[in-house]
């Protein structure tokens, strides 16, 4: 059981699965999902289309097709309004449910970017926390993913997760 803190890019990670911070649409957009979408190539929006869209908390599984790693889990994270809207449950339930896929697909090693951060608006910090503490009680409870890498694209994301996990 492992969980790394890393400074990245996550279209590079050669893992069983790279997370996609999406919206219900699944149809791609900007930040990550677009960096993912741009990598991976027009059959990945394809085969997206195809989910007829996604709840926020929820996860989806498609192949990588052109990045290294073989599957994208798409979730949906909240957007920001305040904390009143169950906004912290609700970005637990990104990170629990994607590790529950990969582990019904009997994947080992996964990669998130720092959901619903950028323009979801989640504060960063609050955020961090949640993350940490779902992936780490979640890797007590599956029995094939062991590794977890939190891929974050810039310092102040870095820091965030370095500061919880000190
Ligand atoms: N690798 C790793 N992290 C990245 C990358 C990358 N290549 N690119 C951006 N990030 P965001 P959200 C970081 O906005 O807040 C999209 O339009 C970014 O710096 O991508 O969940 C979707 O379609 C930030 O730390 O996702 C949705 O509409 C983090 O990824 C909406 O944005 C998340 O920022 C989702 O918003």
């Amino acid at each position: 059981m492992q969980i790394k803190i890393e400074i990245g890019d996550i279209t590079t990670y050669e893992v069983d699965a790279i997370v996609n911070a999406a919206n219900r649409t699944l149809l791609g957009g900007g930040g990550v999902d677009g960096a993912i979408h741009r990598a991976a190539g027009p059959e990945l929006l394809k085969e997206c289309k195809a989910l007829n869209g996604c709840d926020t908390g929820e996860a989806k599984i498609t192949q990588g097709y052109r990045l290294p790693s073989p599957y994208v889990i798409h979730t949906v994270g909240p957007i920001w309004k305040g904390g009143y809207q169950s906004e912290a449950v609700l970005l637990a339930n990104c990170y629990r449910n994607s590790i529950l896929l990969a582990e019904q697909k009997e994947l080992r090693s996964m990669a998130f970017p720092a959901i619903s951060t950028g323009a979801f608006q989640f504060p960063l910090d609050k955020a961090a926390g949640i993350a940490i503490d779902t992936v780490s009680e979640m890797l007590k409870q599956v029995k094939k993913v062991e590794k977890i890498i939190f891929v974050c694209f810039d310092d102040k994301t870095y820091q965030a997760y370095h500061q919880i996990n000190a």
